[in-house]
């Protein structure tokens, strides 16, 4: 299954070490003005080799735009996207090519498929999620003219949280940490971290702001839903928590629920979700990643026959894929909105138009984020 999304419907393609990577696009408006270097900061946002702390494959991430697109403006009609694959290294994949790597995918695939493209991780490797990014950089500048913005940040790395919340931190760190203060600590973290061959979970925030009450499907449609499976259709995604998640188990119901105001929420434990229908407040929620599983360090494996073997993982690999996950989980969260709110506009009408009824009595849409 390659493709996600109901109105707006998004299919990636493309191996990590094949000629190219792309996606295709579909059900989204015309008349959204799109040009290659709109692609440009998102893509370089997420990209390997970017800083010492991530994958040294250097990729230029340099969009297509094959079709959809005409004089500068999306014409309605699906919107291929390609990204040619420059900086493969294939070799460093042979050792392992008929060996299963504890913890990565490249066991399940074989057992599914019978088969695999070992070069790269094949269709499992991070790099599918340039496509993703790629896509959504359309998905936000749609957001962004209905008044929605999305962001993110990195809230954990291993056992460290950010001792401050500053989002204009967030952008000059090569972390996407939102306190500066702690940048030079976490550096030299994650220099131990990556010459001990080891790698280390990371915990991304993101917010979406400006969503109008009413955007979501109950019940199987519901957005909190399509949010949690988005965000864990990303690689190494072990964990989502909407809001407070599982802290709620720990609340007693008068602490977590969010008291209204004729001038708005006073709080948002729910995470801008009630009933699977944004509620006007901020959306967020927070994605676990798991370490990477490539490993230098040696461990004890099988092979494709069953037998004990070695596994030493060669090439260039992330210690902490959480740093470069933050717009991806932004990618997702844009997706998923954009293709909700063109829904709630096909059942209900205009996006962010709401009940007369409620509009009257209480200005939920005002709400305090
Ligand atoms: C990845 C392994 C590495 C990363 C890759 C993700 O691939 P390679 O061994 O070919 O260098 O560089 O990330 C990207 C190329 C990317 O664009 O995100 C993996 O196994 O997931």
């Amino acid at each position: 299954m390659n493709t996600f999304g109901h109105l707006l419907r998004v299919t990636t393609f493309g191996e990590s070490h094949g000629p190219a990577i792309g996606c295709v696009l579909d059900g989204c408006p015309p008349g959204i003005a799109i040009a290659p270097e709109d692609f440009v900061q998102d893509l370089a946002r997420r990209a390997t080799g970017r800083s010492r702390h991530t994958s040294a494959r250097h990729e230029a991430d340099a969009v297509e735009i094959l079709s959809g697109v005409h004089a500068g403006i999306t014409t309605g009609t699906p919107i291929a996207l390609l990204i040619r694959n420059t900086d493969q290294r294939s070799k460093d994949y042979a050792r392992i090519a008929a060996q299963f790597r504890p913890g990565h995918a490249d066991y399940t695939y074989w057992h599914k498929y019978g088969v695999r493209d070992p070069r790269g991780g094949g269709r499992s490797s991070a790099r599918e999620t340039t496509m993703r990014v790629a896509a959504a950089v359309i998905a936000k500048k749609w957001l962004a003219q209905r008044g929605v913005t999305v962001r993110g940040c990195m809230v954990q790395i291993g056992n460290i949280t950010p001792t401050a919340h500053d989002w204009n931190a967030v952008e000059d760190s090569p972390f996407f940490w939102p306190c500066a203060a702690q940048v030079p600590d976490l550096e030299s973290y994650m220099d131990a971290l990556r010459k001990s061959g080891d790698s280390v979970g990371a915990k991304v925030l993101v917010v979406a702001d400006g969503v109008p009450p009413g955007w979501g499907e109950p019940i199987y449609g519901k957005l909190d839903g399509e949010l949690a499976a988005a965000m864990l259709s990303i690689n190494a995604v072990k964990g989502v928590e909407i809001g407070d998640g599982f802290a709620s188990v720990a609340q007693s119901g008068s602490v977590h629920r969010d008291v209204m105001t004729p001038d708005g929420f006073l709080s948002n434990h729910a995470g801008g979700i009630l009933g699977g229908i944004s509620t006007g407040q901020q959306i967020s929620l927070s994605v676990a990643f798991k370490p990477t599983s490539s490993l230098r360090l040696p461990v004890q494996g099988l092979d494709v026959d069953g037998n004990v073997v070695d596994v030493i993982t060669t090439g260039r690999h992330d210690p902490c894929v959480g740093i470069r996950a933050t717009p991806i989980c932004e990618a997702m969260l844009a997706l998923v909105l954009m293709d909700q709110a063109l829904r709630h506009r096909a059942q209900c009408g205009d996006v962010g138009e709401m009940s007369p009824r409620i509009a009257g009595n209480i200005n939920i849409a005002d709400a305090k984020r």
